[in-house]
């Protein structure tokens, strides 16, 4: 079984309940699913995949001298001479030695790169020189289809986490959304995966979790390869469906939710013989946002009891708050996150909280 698949058609009629409870079970239980009729034009959609898949031809060339092929490249000739020549352990006898030295080069790769060719796009950015033509005007079409589909989604998240409508996104824009001065950060990243000779020894992409606010990806139609891992702990296919879009939620809906829509790892494996092209576009917090869990989300201390001979009184909701997450600048949350992506989120959300709190 899959990520769920939600039909969006029906966010405007008399399922919408319906719909949401879907959209709230996808949020809380999964951290993924996927949207079909969505309203993004199939006739977009097929542009879309054309001029990106054109793209990547022009580039195909530049991918044989990147850093994943040559490193792959030295860790296999490596290999080879050790096994030709002997290395250091073997002329030294000492052969369980030269298997864990070869193994650690294999881990070192594995935790090192990515096989993968990307770039990205977002409002202010130079389009790429060698694009083919058309390309510009398709991803300017679709990158507002999608972020119309974002702050949509938003609201919709909103309502279930009982938060006042717009109130995501005016977190993701400090709490000053009217002032125009931050703006949410809206990024589109352009992937490409090549077939890999050695799949079991790099990945696609490596795991992590996503470190800004809504993802939506259009991903390929036939080659798979995205993985999310589930709350059982199982690493499991987020399917490929066609024209479909992937939906996952990053650390700051974690954090904003308190907890209730955790972001899921996810990791791309790499594959011996096809392409595949992915397109995930990033709705984040603006850098300057100051990023805490929703007031209304987090358990107040209820007022000390007035009478001692309450007994109805369990004192459940006494709890002392239940406040999961520190507060802190979407900036720095950033910074550290481009240092530690592979790395749990945890120890990022206390640096960039302590970080605060210093400069406060
Ligand atoms: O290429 C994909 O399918 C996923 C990409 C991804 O996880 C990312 O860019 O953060
Ligand atoms: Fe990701």
């Amino acid at each position: 079984m899959g990520v769920p698949v939600i039909d969006f058609s029906k966010i405007d009629g008399p399922e919408r309940s319906e719909v949401l409870a879907q959209i709230a079970n996808g949020c809380q239980e999964w951290g993924f699913f996927q949207l079909v009729n969505h309203g993004i034009s199939e006739e977009l959609l097929e542009r879309v995949k054309k001029v990106c898949s054109d793209c990547y031809k022009v580039r195909e060339e530049g991918f044989k001298d990147s850093l994943p092929v040559r490193l792959l490249n030295k860790v296999l000739d490596d290999d080879d001479d050790r096994r030709q020549y002997g290395n250091q352990y073997y002329l030294e006898g000492d052969e369980a030695a030269a298997a864990q030295a070869t193994q650690l080069r294999l881990q070192q790769l594995k935790n090192n790169v990515d096989w993968e060719d990307v770039f990205t796009l977002h409002d202010d950015n130079q389009w790429p020189t060698k694009a083919p033509p058309q390309f510009k005007e398709t991803m300017m079409q679709y990158r507002k289809e999608v972020k119309k589909l974002a702050e949509k989604m938003l609201e919709i998240m909103d309502t279930n986490l009982g938060l006042e409508k717009g109130y995501i996104k005016k977190a993701f824009c400090g709490g000053k959304e009217e002032l125009q001065v931050q703006q949410p950060f809206f990024g589109t990243k352009v992937s490409h995966y090549p077939p890999c000779p050695n799949p079991e020894l790099v990945n696609g992409l490596r795991a992590h979790t996503d470190a800004g606010g809504l993802i939506l990806l259009f991903q390929d139609d036939a080659v798979g390869g995205l993985q999310m891992l589930n709350k059982e702990g199982e690493w499991i296919d987020v399917q490929p469906l066609r024209n479909a879009i992937v939906i996952n939620t990053g650390d700051q809906l974690e954090v904003i939710s308190n907890g209730r829509y955790k972001s899921a790892w996810h990791r791309v494996l790499a594959m011996p013989t096809a392409n595949r092209r992915s397109i995930a576009s990033f709705y984040n917090p603006s850098l300057d946002a100051t990023i805490k869990p929703a007031p209304d989300l987090v358990r107040v201390p209820a007022p000390a009891p007035v009478r001692d001979d309450d007994d109805d009184d369990d004192g459940s909701d006494n709890i002392g708050g239940d406040r999961a997450y520190p507060e802190f600048l979407f900036g720095d949350y950033m910074k550290i996150y481009s240092d530690h992506k592979f790395q749990p989120k945890e120890p990022r959300f206390q640096a960039a909280g302590s970080f605060y709190k210093r400069i406060l």
